[in-house]
């Protein structure tokens, strides 16, 4: 089991977040620091540290994760314009939480690539 991050306590509602979504597997909710006009994390309710922690038992919540983000993604319009998706891992991927999470960006046009 991973450790807990502060994201577990986004999910027991131990600090406030503005989550605009929840299912019994995952949730989303706006990023505090927000890298596009719409920034929101996806995340499984079950803690996965990194996307090196997804194996034949968890990787099913990898693919919700997904599928929440394109419902998002096409609830505020941004279906067909585009968006991105994006899951950092350790270090040289940027990763600063241990608790897996898709980024879903949209709202603006994206270069690449992105450093
Ligand atoms: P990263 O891929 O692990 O670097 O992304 C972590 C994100 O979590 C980052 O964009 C932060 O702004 C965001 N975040 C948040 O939304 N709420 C928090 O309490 C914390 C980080 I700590």
């Amino acid at each position: 089991m991973a450790q807990e991050t502060i994201f577990t306590k986004i999910i027991n509602r131990e600090i406030p977040a503005d989550i605009v979504y929840e299912d019994e597997k995952a949730l989303a909710f706006k990023d505090i620091n927000p890298q596009a006009p719409f920034h929101v994390l996806v995340i499984p309710k079950q803690p996965i540290a990194t996307i090196n922690d997804v194996n034949e038992e968890n990787a099913h919540l990898v693919g919700h994760l997904h599928l929440v983000a394109s419902k998002l993604a096409k609830e505020h319009g941004f279906a067909e314009d585009g968006y991105r998706v994006v899951m950092n891992c350790n270090n040289d991927g940027g990763q600063t939480v241990y608790h897996i999470h898709l980024h879903v960006l949209a709202g603006l046009e994206m270069g690449w690539p992105p450093y």
